[in-house]
C-alpha cells in the first residue's frame, strides 16, 4: 500500500531536534511519506540559534509546487516561516490546496530566538489562519494572537478569526499536568499528560504538529489524530537521549 503523504513547509534545524529534521523523523515513525519545502536554514545547537538564512519566497513556492504537482499530499503542515513576505507567498501557493493544513504559528525557538516579527504575525492571521484545518499555538503564541488568557476562549477566538479548529498547548503553563485543549466542530477535548521534568523539549511543537498532520493524512478524525500525536510526543520526551548541553532533542525513533 502507498504511504499517506505529508508536505511540510518549515525551517531546517542543524541540530536536528526541531524543524524539518524533526518533521521527517516524525513522519517516518508514523509510516508517512514526507516531502519538504524549506523556508529557512538555521545554524543552531541545543543552546542557541547562531544564524538564520531565509530562503527566497519564490524558491519556497517552487518547492511547494514541485511537491504538490507530482507526488501530491494528503495533509500539509506549516511551521517556521520567518517573514511577512513568505507568509503571503505560502498562503497564495496553498489557496487551492484541498487537503487539511495544520498551522503551527512558530514565533520563537525553544531556546528563545525570535522567528517571526509583528507584521508577519498579522499577515499570518489574515492570510493563513483561514486556510488552517487546525492551528496549534503554545500559550505565549495564543496570547500574542488573541490578546486573551483563558485557554478555551483563546481557541474560540482563533476559530472566529478563521481557523477551523484550534489546539492550545499547555507546555508553558506550570500545572502538574500539561493540558492541551482542542476546540473543534465536535466540541472541546482536553488532553492531559504528566509534566515531565526535563530540559529536553527542543522540537516538541514541530513534532506534535507534524504527528497530527500524519494522522489527518491517514484519515484519522481530528481528536484521534491529536490524541495519537500527543502520546507520541509524551513518549518521545520521556525517552529523550539526553544529547547536548541545552534543550536537547526528543527520541523520534519508536519512542
Ligand atoms: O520549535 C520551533 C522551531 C521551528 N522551526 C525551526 C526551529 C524551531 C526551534 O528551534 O529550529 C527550524
Amino acid at each position: 500500500m502507498k504511504p499517506a503523504r505529508v508536505l511540510v513547509i518549515a525551517g531546517s534545524d542543524s541540530s536536528a531536534g526541531a524543524g524539518i529534521q524533526a518533521d521527517i523523523k516524525t513522519a517516518e515513525a508514523f509510516g508517512c511519506y514526507a516531502q519538504t519545502a524549506i523556508t529557512a536554514v538555521t545554524a543552531q545547537d541545543t543552546r542557541r540559534v547562531r544564524a538564520i538564512h531565509a530562503v527566497p519566497p519564490e524558491i519556497v513556492v517552487a518547492q511547494i509546487e514541485a511537491c504538490l504537482g507530482d507526488i501530491g499530499a494528503d495533509a500539509i503542515k506549516i511551521g517556521m516561516l520567518g517573514s511577512a513576505k513568505l507568509v503571503r507567498a505560502v498562503a497564495a501557493a496553498l489557496k487551492r490546496a484541498r487537503v487539511p493544513i495544520v498551522l503551527d504559528p512558530v514565533m520563537a525557538s525553544t531556546s528563545g530566538a525570535k522567528f517571526l516579527d509583528g507584521k508577519a504575525m498579522d499577515m499570518l492571521m489574515e492570510y493563513l489562519l483561514p486556510l488552517a484545518a487546525l492551528v496549534t499555538p503554545n500559550i505565549p503564541e495564543a496570547r500574542r494572537l488573541t490578546g486573551l488568557r483563558d485557554t478555551e476562549r483563546m481557541a474560540r477566538k482563533l476559530i472566529a478569526m478563521g481557523a477551523k479548529s484550534a489546539l492550545i498547548k499547555g507546555g508553558h503553563a506550570t500545572s502538574a499536568t500539561v493540558d492541551d485543549v482542542l476546540v473543534w466542530s465536535g466540541g472541546v477535548e482536553t488532553y492531559a499528560f504528566p509534566r515531565v521534568k526535563t530540559r529536553h523539549t527542543h522540537g516538541t511543537g514541530c513534532t506534535l504538529s507534524t504527528a497530527i498532520a500524519c494522522g489527518l493524512a491517514q484519515n484519522l478524525s481530528l481528536p484521534l489524530a491529536v490524541g495519537r500525536a500527543r502520546e507520541f510526543v509524551q513518549r518521545a520526551i520521556e525517552t529523550a537521549p539526553g544529547l547536548g548541553k541545552g534543550h536537547g532533542p526528543l527520541n523520534h525513533s519508536r519512542p
